[in-house]
Order: C-alpha cells, then sequence, then structure tokens
C-alpha cells in the first residue's frame, strides 16, 4: 500500500526562525508539503516503530496537512502518531507531550501569530525528542534535502478519523487521536500553586483572556474557567477559527487593541492576557498597566520561587539578544548566570537542558522556562495569576516596585514590514561595513561605545552563530539593535530594537516612545531607512 511518487525539488524550502512558513497557495502546490515532511524524515535517524506528536493552531490547511504527515509518517516507518483531537496541540504542548511520552519528536503545524485563512500563511515545524524546536544541524541538513529530493513515499489510504479519541490503523502505524489539553493542564498544576489562583478568584479577582479566535482557546478555557474558577465569559475569542475570524492572532498592542483599551478604561477587570496563533506568547496588562514582555520575563524570574515548581530558585536565567536587559539585572541580584542568546526559542533548548537557564524569554512576547522546550503563553498567564494571588498587590504595584528596585529599561521595537528584500540586505551590509568606524562618534547627541554584529558561542556544544544582529551600544548604555526578520513570507521585514536604561524613580513615569524619542530618531537616520527603503516610519511599533 506504500506508494512510491517521483518529484522535483522546490526553490527555497528553508526553514527560518521557527520552521518553514510560507503563504498556504505555497503549500497548497503538488508535492509542496510532501517534500517538505519526507525531507524532514529523511533528515533523521533512528524512528523505526517510535512515536511521533503532530498537531497545530487549527489554521486554514491544518487538517489537510494533517492526513499528508500521517500517511508519509506510515509510509516512513513511525510505530504510532499521536494526533490531538481536531488536528489541535498548542506549540507549548506539543513540547510538553513529546516529552511526556519520550515520543521520538514531534511536528507542529502553525505559522504562530501570521494571518490565517486561504491567502494567509501556513507552517511546518519539526522538534526533537527533547521537546524543542530542532537546532541548525537538523534544520541544515532539512534544507539540504528539500534541494535534492527526488521520490516520497506516502501510504494509499482513506483519510484517518482526527475527531473520534482512540487508535485505529493507517498501513504498519498506529494513529492514536488524544485529548490535547490534559497532559498540559496536568503539568502546569505541578507548576503553579493552583489553590491560590482559585482563591484569588473566588474572593473577586476579575481577568479577560483573549485567545485571537486561536489554538489556546481549549486551554484557556479549561484551565481558568475550568480549574482555576475564573468567571464564565473570562475567555474570550476562545474557540478556534481556521481564518481567526480575519484577525493577526499577534497577542501585541496593534493586534490586540481591544484588550489594551479595556485594560485602560473604567471597567478594566485587575488582569488582561492574551496569546497568540500557536499558543506560545503572551501578552499581559494589569489595569492601567501595559507590561512589556522584557520587563515580563526579569518580572516572572524575580518572583518565580513563589511558584511551587520554582521554589528551589532558578539556576540561571536566558533571554534573547535584544531582549531588553531587565533580566540581567535579576540575574545578578539573585546571584545566577545570565545568558544571551541569537532570535528564536531553539536556541535555549540546550541551556535548558544542561541545567544552566531555568527561565527563557524574548522580546517578542515569549516567556518560558524548563517545563517544556518552547515558549508557554498561558504558563506566563497563569505565572502571573500565582505571582499576584501570593503578594496580593496588582499588576501595577508589582511593576514600579520592580522598577524602583532595579530600574526601568525603556524599550520599544520599530518593525518596517515588506521592505524591498535586497533594499533591507543593502541596509544591514552597510551597518556592518561600518562597525569599525563607529566606536568614538557622536551621533544625535550621543557618543557610540562600540558597535558589532552578534555572534553568539553556545557554551554547551561549543557551536557558533554569526550574523544575529548589529548591536550599537552608547557610552550612556543606552542600545540601539538591527536585525531582519526570519518569520515573515512576504519581502523582508525589518526590526530595530530600541533601549535606554532609568536607574532614577522619579524619571519612570515617561510614555516609552517619549522617552526614547532621540534614541527613536538616531535609529532611522543611522542607517538611513528612508533613503534605502522609503520607509520614512515603522508599520508596527510594539
Ligand atoms: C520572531 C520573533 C522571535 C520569535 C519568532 C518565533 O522571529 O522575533 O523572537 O522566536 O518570531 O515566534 P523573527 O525572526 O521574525 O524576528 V512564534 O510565536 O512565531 O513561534
Ligand atoms: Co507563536
Amino acid at each position: 500500500m506504500i506508494r512510491v511518487v517521483a518529484t522535483t525539488p522546490y526553490e527555497g524550502q528553508k526553514p527560518g526562525t521557527s520552521g518553514l512558513r510560507k503563504k498556504v497557495p505555497v503549500f497548497e502546490q503538488p508535492n509542496y508539503v510532501e517534500n517538505f515532511v519526507q525531507s524532514i524524515f529523511d533528515s533523521l535517524e533512528g524512528f523505526a516503530g517510535k512515536t511521533l506528536i503532530l498537531g497545530g493552531d487549527g489554521r486554514f490547511y491544518n487538517r489537510e496537512a494533517i492526513q499528508k504527515v500521517l500517511k508519509i509518517a506510515a509510509a516512513a516507518g513511525f510505530g504510532r502518531v499521536a494526533v490531538g483531537k481536531g488536528g489541535i496541540l498548542s506549540t507549548p504542548a506539543t513540547s510538553c507531550v513529546i516529552r511526556k511520552r519520550k515520543a521520538f519528536g514531534g511536528i507542529i503545524l502553525s505559522a504562530s501569530h501570521n494571518l490565517g485563512g486561504p491567502n494567509g500563511d501556513f507552517g511546518i515545524k519539526y522538534n526533537i525528542g527533547a521537546g524543542g524546536p530542532a537546532p541548525e544541524p537538523i534544520t541544515d541538513a532539512i534544507f539540504a534535502r528539500t534541494k535534492t529530493i527526488t521520490e516520497y513515499r506516502i501510504v494509499d489510504a482513506p483519510d484517518v478519523d482526527i475527531d473520534t479519541l482512540g487508535e485505529t490503523a493507517l498501513g504498519d502505524m498506529v494513529v492514536e487521536v488524544f485529548d490535547p489539553v490534559a497532559d498540559y493542564a496536568e503539568l502546569m498544576q505541578q507548576l503553579v500553586d493552583f489553590e491560590a489562583i482559585r482563591a484569588l478568584f473566588a474572593g473577586g479577582f476579575t481577568m479577560r483572556f483573549d485567545a485571537m479566535h486561536a489554538v489556546t482557546g481549549p486551554y484557556a478555557h479549561a484551565i481558568l474557567e475550568g480549574m482555576l474558577g475564573a468567571a464564565p465569559g473570562t475567555v474570550v475569542n476562545g474557540t478556534p477559527l481556521p481564518d481567526f475570524a480575519g484577525h493577526h492572532p499577534d497577542p501585541n498592542l496593534v493586534y490586540a487593541r481591544d484588550l489594551y483599551d479595556l485594560l485602560m478604561s473604567d471597567a478594566a477587570p485587575d488582569l488582561g492576557a492574551a496569546s497568540d496563533g500557536d499558543g506560545d506568547r503572551n501578552l499581559i496588562i494589569g489595569r492601567g498597566q501595559f507590561v512589556t514582555p522584557s520587563d515580563s520575563l526579569a518580572m516572572i524570574a524575580a518572583n518565580a520561587h513563589l511558584a511551587p515548581g520554582y521554589k528551589a530558585g532558578l539556576k540561571g536565567i536566558a533571554r534573547s539578544m535584544p531582549t531588553s536587559g531587565a533580566a540581567d539585572r535579576v540575574a545578578e541580584k539573585l546571584g545566577i548566570k545570565s545568558y544571551e542568546t541569537p532570535t528564536g526559542w531553539k536556541f535555549f533548548g540546550n541551556l535548558l537542558d544542561a541545567d544552566l537557564a531555568t527561565v527563557c524569554g524574548e522580546e517578542s512576547a515569549g516567556t518560558g522556562s524548563n517545563h517544556v522546550r518552547e515558549k508557554d503563553g498561558l504558563w506566563a498567564v497563569l505565572m502571573w495569576l500565582n505571582i499576584l494571588a501570593v503578594r496580593g498587590e496588582s499588576v501595577a504595584d508589582i511593576v514600579r516596585g520592580h522598577w524602583a528596585t532595579y530600574g526601568r529599561n525603556y524599550y520599544t521595537r520599530h518593525d518596517y514590514e515588506e521592505v524591498d528584500a535586497a533594499a533591507a540586505d543593502g541596509l544591514m551590509n552597510a551597518l556592518r561595513a561600518r562597525l569599525d568606524e563607529l566606536p568614538g562618534q557622536v551621533l544625535g547627541g550621543l557618543t557610540v561605545e562600540k558597535a558589532d554584529d552578534f555572534a553568539y558561542h553556545d557554551p554547551v556544544d561549543g557551536s557558533v552563530t554569526t550574523k544575529q544582529g548589529v548591536r550599537v551600544f552608547f557610552t550612556d548604555g543606552s542600545r540601539i539593535v538591527y536585525r531582519l526578520s526570519g518569520t515573515g513570507t512576504a519581502g523582508a521585514t525589518l526590526r530595530v530594537y530600541i533601549e535606554r536604561f532609568e536607574p532614577d524613580p522619579a524619571k519612570h513615569d515617561f510614555e516609552t516612545q517619549a522617552a526614547l524619542g532621540d534614541l527613536i530618531t538616531l535609529s532611522r537616520s543611522l542607517p538611513d531607512i528612508e533613503g534605502r527603503t522609503g520607509r520614512g516610519a515603522p508599520d508596527v511599533i510594539t
């Protein structure tokens, strides 16, 4: 029943920051998914008879892709594929289940926070047995294979029912449909103080969780409303839709504006939170108090010992390079090491496996810990609830207290989207060519202290990853970082990260963009963004 199908390679099936991401019509081309999935399996060894975990964020094309993966996995010799009911499995839950079942690996079908629907984005990512995104040697091998593939093998069989719990046979392989929420919810109970949070809600604490019509809906309904007693209606947009109701499932101040406005209004609940398409990102907003993701990482780290899973303290804190230095200050105070990695969760895996870091995070609304090997949106929300329950203070009080203790890192990211790719490359290359001449120059009233192109030396396996973003440091401790996105599907996205540290509590009340005004102006003139890209201002400010 195994059919061998001749195929020809496609151009550019290169996994980016977080797997292969393209427009849906690209994935719909004949053999496109088949080529990539076969290339994944061709790059792996030793999975015969083993288990693969499979699921996605429910976006358009999820179901079609699942059937293809099942049939190719069966032909490749996997013993079992465990698929989330309805094809639903959040990214952190996939990581959780891979680890819990000691599976060989997993495939996640998602384009995360990108638009869905027939003309939206789709994505395929392979995760290893440790539960995290495949490291670079594997993604490099997959990419190489996509360039030489000549055939794929697929089981000829009718589509498998993925909506009924239980087991069915597909060729020699077992397909097991399981509850996508149960294992994850159980893990959360081990880490976070559910009793304390139940008491918090019972005492009248109010919250809105916006699942953005994406994958976290079922998880949030079950955990927040079901297990923790949050009032019915706490979770909004809680049913996953293939097109996310036409919205970007991206929990930031642009796409979760309604939530932000509610939290700034007189009708604000105590806490507002949201997650993205695949459930790995989080947004935290207190009544009248937005928490930047970089600050949230620092505050979770500083208070983690209040949660049962972390009461022994943290081994270390890791952040991606563009993430603000707020977490470093917490690490310093705790007397533990901090690590700075390239953008993308795959770089945290080694640090977590080696127990060098316990908590990690990125400025792009990703926070997580050693409980899984992905960032985890709902976990971050539960950690905040745990902290609020134990401390009995508001989000605003905790944020202001944190700044008073550690100082405030004013921070913003400016994105220039769908920029001409050649212009974006030209801009980055021109910056790189100036790295040696910049130190000592006075620009916009600020003196450049040093400039470099970030390279990461992995302390565990010794690998070196270069060209991870141009950093310009100023003598007053401010910093501007430039890098190109690795997750976009149209043109290039230039990300500019701007940061200034302010130790003085009397100066912690400025609006972020105003506080960073001179640096923002400089961030545009330094590489002549307008001259090179035609863009006078960014498309998205977070
Ligand atoms: C972006 C973020 C990065 C994150 C990645 C995947 O990558 O900047 O921090 O890890 O998305 O997140 P890039 O290369 O576009 O800057 V997700 O929620 O898509 O899995
Ligand atoms: Co995501």
